[in-house]
């Protein structure tokens, strides 16, 4: 009965996995295993010789029996440690860094001058960037022989062979947006009109693709008075001081009567520009009474309605605020540029004194 022990205990201890342990399992105490055959045999046995052969055969039988539970606990202890090892991960490791976007500075300066109309109870109006040439010129009182007109001047889209009507343009400012809105809601309208505006230009101040942010406000007794204030507050809040001054230069637009050219305060010193403050002045935008021609063309009666409009770039006032020397720095692939200028992502770079964060 020893023998007998021995052998299957060692055959468990080399068992290689759980089938080759259920073979030994009912080849040991299976119904028809070693074991159940010599408990046949007590039966021939004598009295004398049962009583000790049973119980070490019932004995022999739980050892064997706890050896198999022990070296199944015993493998499956070990395929989980071998998984362990093969899923073994460095939770040390650095992260995979990306790159950081960063908004566009005519992105943000749009959403810096949208946020502050809209204090003041402007609304965004939209259009399209390809207009006829009746909204982009004739209902804005420009003449036909006007200079702007010219294809110098203007972007034409083709038209098809035999097709004589008047080409479509590339609007040249966003005041078509502006009389497709009166055309459409009447007055009274409060409302500007940022966007992409095309010119054929192209040297060192101009691009052919350009930022323009449009205001219009129109009521009973709208009057100058009323532009300067919106303006005033307009450049405090943008420009970040308080107390601007504004200065109104007499000037001339088709579509504006009286205009006015509107410049703010500035200083230079040292090669050094700050807005609001000291004698000099600066050209920011253009603006003036709605001429009665371009709201009759728009479908608003003159003898009821009046008001003022306006009209500025946004790359110029994005360039005066972010202290940024060069157009290219909008339109250069380069993201070195715009990092240099402050426009890391999710950083918003103030006046006066460098980053805010
Ligand atoms: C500039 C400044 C200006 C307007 C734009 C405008 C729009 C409508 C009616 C009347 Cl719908 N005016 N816009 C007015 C004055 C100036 O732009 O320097 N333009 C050449």
């Amino acid at each position: 009965m020893d023998d007998l022990k021995q052998k299957y205990l060692s055959r468990i201890a080399d068992a290689a996995d759980e089938a080759a342990l259920e073979d030994i399992r009912l080849a040991a105490v299976g119904k028809k295993g070693e074991v159940a055959l010599k408990m046949r045999e007590l039966g021939k046995m004598s009295p004398e010789e049962r009583q000790t052969a049973g119980p070490a055969l019932n004995a022999l039988k739980d050892e064997i029996n706890s050896a198999l539970a022990a070296k199944k606990m015993a493998l499956a202890d070990a395929a989980l440690d071998e998984r362990l090892r093969g899923e073994w991960l460095d939770v040390t490791l650095p992260g995979r860094s990306r790159p950081a976007g960063t908004i566009h500075p005519i992105s943000q300066v749009t959403e810096e001058v949208t946020a502050i109309f809209a204090d003041m109870g402007f609304s965004v109006a939209e259009g399209p960037q390809i207009d006829t040439d009746w909204y982009n010129f004739d209902a804005l009182n420009i003449p036909g022989h006007h200079p702007a007109r010219a294809e110098m001047d203007t972007f034409y889209m083709h038209r098809a062979e035999g097709d004589n009507r008047p080409p479509h343009v590339l609007r040249t400012h966003t005041s078509p947006v502006q009389i497709r809105h009166m055309e459409k809601h009447g007055a009274p309208c409060r409302i500007i009109a940022p966007g992409r505006v095309y010119r054929a230009d192209y040297d060192q101040t101009h691009t052919p693709m350009f930022n323009q942010v449009e205001g219009l406000a129109i009521d009973k007794d709208i009057s100058m008075a009323n532009l300067k204030w919106v303006l005033e507050e307009f450049f405090a809040a943008f420009f970040e001081v308080d107390g601007i001054k504004t200065r109104f230069r007499a000037s001339h637009f088709p579509f504006t009567e009286p205009s006015a050219e509107v410049d703010i305060q500035c200083s230079w010193e040292d090669g050094q520009l700050r807005i609001g403050e000291g004698d000099g002045w600066l050209e920011v935008l253009g603006s003036g009474m709605v001429h009665p021609k371009v709201l009759r063309a728009a479908n608003v009666d003159p003898e009821v309605w009046q008001g003022f409009a306006f009209g500025m770039g946004i790359d110029r006032i994005a360039m005066l605020k972010y202290g940024i020397p060069d157009l290219r720095a909008f339109f250069d692939s380069d993201l070195r540029w715009l990092r240099h200028y402050g426009f890391a992502s999710l950083d918003v770079p103030t006046l006066h004194g460098g980053l805010s964060r």
